[in-house]
């Protein structure tokens, strides 16, 4: 079988298809597309849609990580990652809910950090990637593109505050499916995989370091995705952040 994934760079949905790929043994070619320009690129390839994970499996198209999970189930159903109706609940919640929130973080962290950062931040986020150019180049002409996405995310103010407002709950929430075992088990699911990329994600960032270091959601990031290139440095107003509960 002949699989391609069609990605971005540093892109959560994307690493957690490759990481269920490779998880169920099906080898895959990444297929690196460029941030922004990746929307045409996907409609020159013949998907509807605009985002990243895109996978061709012996010409099926099937776009979105939600699609991939229930996809390579039908390619080879063991070991399953949609293993029950909690996992795909779970795995819902993981994509609606918890996964645009570091996505708009990053966009708007890549806008408003200082030149220097901002390039050492892309420089890491690209690291591995092939994008058509030297990453050195890419990572110092970020800000056009970082601004476009902003725009495309809705990566504003507002949202960003809600997100920072939200997150101690969505780290909470994370916690509890580990307890009732629905995700964090001895075989990772569609959950696992979905859930840990964000929250792994969420880690990159310095300001968030209070609220997720030291928790059992931090511990199954790192143990499900031990690899993320990622690292913000502190960025968001101080105001903006949650209090911390006791
Ligand atoms: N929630 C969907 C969508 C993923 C998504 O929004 N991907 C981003 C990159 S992380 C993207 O392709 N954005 C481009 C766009 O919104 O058009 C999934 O899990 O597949």
């Amino acid at each position: 079988m002949a699989v391609k994934l069609y990605v971005i760079p540093g892109s959560h949905p994307s690493k957690a298809a490759e990481l269920m790929l490779e998880h169920k043994g099906i080898p895959f070619k990444r297929v690196d597309l460029v941030t922004a320009m990746h929307k045409p690129s996907l409609k020159l390839l013949g998907f509807s849609g605009t985002t990243v994970p895109a996978m061709k499996a012996d010409g099926r198209k099937v776009q979105g990580s939600r699609e991939i999970s229930r996809a390579l189930d039908e390619i080879k159903p063991e070991p399953a990652l949609l293993s029950s109706d909690a996992v795909r609940e779970a795995e819902r919640w993981g994509d609606d809910e918890l996964q645009p929130i570091p996505r708009r973080l990053a966009w708007w962290a890549l806008v408003h950090l200082s030149g220097k950062e901002r390039t050492e931040a892309a420089r890491l986020s690209l690291k591995g990637y092939r994008v058509g150019m030297p990453i050195g180049v890419a990572s110092r002409t970020v800000l056009p593109i970082a601004k476009v996405a902003a725009r495309y995310n809705n990566s504003t103010d507002e949202a960003v505050q809600a997100d920072l407002r939200a997150l101690p709950g969505k780290i909470d929430r994370v916690d509890a499916l580990l307890a009732e075992g629905v995700i964090g088990g001895d075989l990772w699911n569609a959950a696992d995989f979905q859930i840990a990329t964000s929250v792994r994600l969420l880690l990159a960032y310095e300001d968030l370091e209070p609220y997720i270091e030291g928790r059992p959601a931090a511990e199954h990031a790192r143990r499900v995705v031990p690899q993320y290139n990622a690292a913000f440095p502190k960025v968001f107003p101080a105001e903006w952040l949650p209090s911390r509960a006791a």
